[in-house]
């Protein structure tokens, strides 16, 4: 099966690593920037599949440094880290791990949602810094069922965050480029018509070029002082300034966020909201849905390494 030349691009998942190791000899892109212009120079035309995660990807220059790839085999849903137009244009294909990571994503938006209204995680920190006994009881929050949701980006991940959240007999609306036939949501035409016909954003909509800071001030102003923020997506989708500026001044009244514009940071200013739930980019990070996606990115691999086609391409 090795008749592949495979290029590791960042870490990846040990099974993931030890399989592109030992069944197809991969070698690994050096992160260091210095030793990697380097490696490019000696051995950029070496390759003609990459393995990356969704994470780093293959971007613009690194593709062009690779002018032998054919193929990249991308772990997880989200591939906004590739260039995926220079790879159209070059004829490379790119796969991604679609479905198989749906119910693990939905979950923490589900799980972000409830924490954020009822304000799980603040009662926590209530409780360990002793303020039950100090200070009696902890404040009220806001009812999660029944609410208004709208739900940006009514996709695999979406639509399945939609179904949970009627068992909540939450009132879902959604906004996509183009309504989803057959769908039994509303449809709302903007991202801030969506916003303000809602309690609560959640964002599941794709990163990449075309969704970039599509929840600008205009969205968060029309979601209001009493709305809530969720993102499950990717931190590009909102304009994070504006978010940070809007529950800094009382102008939205929580938000719920998995991904940040520039991972690992997270704003200063957040960390000392106690209406902000944070997490560190774990939608998907379970043992059962992470050996999934494994097994999607291996099934990819060795599809292309078979017959050149890919088991789940998105171009
Ligand atoms: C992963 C994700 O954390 O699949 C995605 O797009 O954001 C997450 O499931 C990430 O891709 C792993 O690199």
């Amino acid at each position: 099966m090795n008749n592949v030349a495979v290029l590791q691009v960042g870490p990846l998942m040990p099974s993931v690593q030890d399989a592109v190791v030992v069944d197809y000899g991969a070698v690994r892109l050096p992160d260091d920037p210095a030793e990697q212009t380097a490696f490019l120079r000696r051995r950029g035309g070496d390759f003609d599949v990459a393995v990356t995660s969704g994470k780093v990807g293959v971007g613009t220059e690194l593709m062009r440094a690779l002018p032998a790839l054919r193929a990249v085999v991308n772990f997880g849903v989200g591939y906004d880290a590739t260039d995926v137009n220079q790879a159209r244009e070059r004829g490379i294909a790119v796969s991604n791990t679609p479905e198989v990571l749906n119910d693990c994503v939905a979950d923490t938006a589900l799980a972000l949602y409830l924490d954020v209204l009822r304000r799980t995680s603040a009662a926590d920190r209530y409780v360990r810094r002793g303020q039950w006994a100090a200070a009696g009881n902890f404040p009220l929050a806001t009812k999660a069922s029944g609410k208004r949701v709208g739900i940006l980006g009514l996709g695999r991940i979406g639509t399945v965050i939609a179904r949970r959240l009627e068992g909540f007999d939450c009132t879902i609306s959604y906004h996509n480029r183009r309504p989803v036939p057959g769908s039994p949501y509303e449809y709302r035409a903007s991202p801030a018509d969506l916003a303000l016909h809602s309690d609560v954003l959640i964002i599941a909509a794709a990163g990449g070029p075309e969704s970039v800071k599509l929840v600008g001030p205009e969205v968060i102003e029309a979601l209001g002082p009493s709305g809530y923020l969720i993102n499950v997506a990717r931190g590009s989708v909102v304009d994070q300034d504006a978010l940070v500026a809007a529950l800094l001044t009382g102008r939205l009244a929580g938000a719920g966020l998995d991904v940040f514009t520039d991972e690992p940071k997270v704003p200063q200013d957040l960390l000392g909201l106690d209406n902000v739930v944070l997490l560190p980019h774990l939608g998907s990070g379970t043992h059962e849905t992470r050996a999934a996606m494994a097994e999607l990115t291996l099934a990819n691999l060795l599809q292309f390494a078979e017959s050149g086609t890919l088991v789940t391409p998105v171009c």
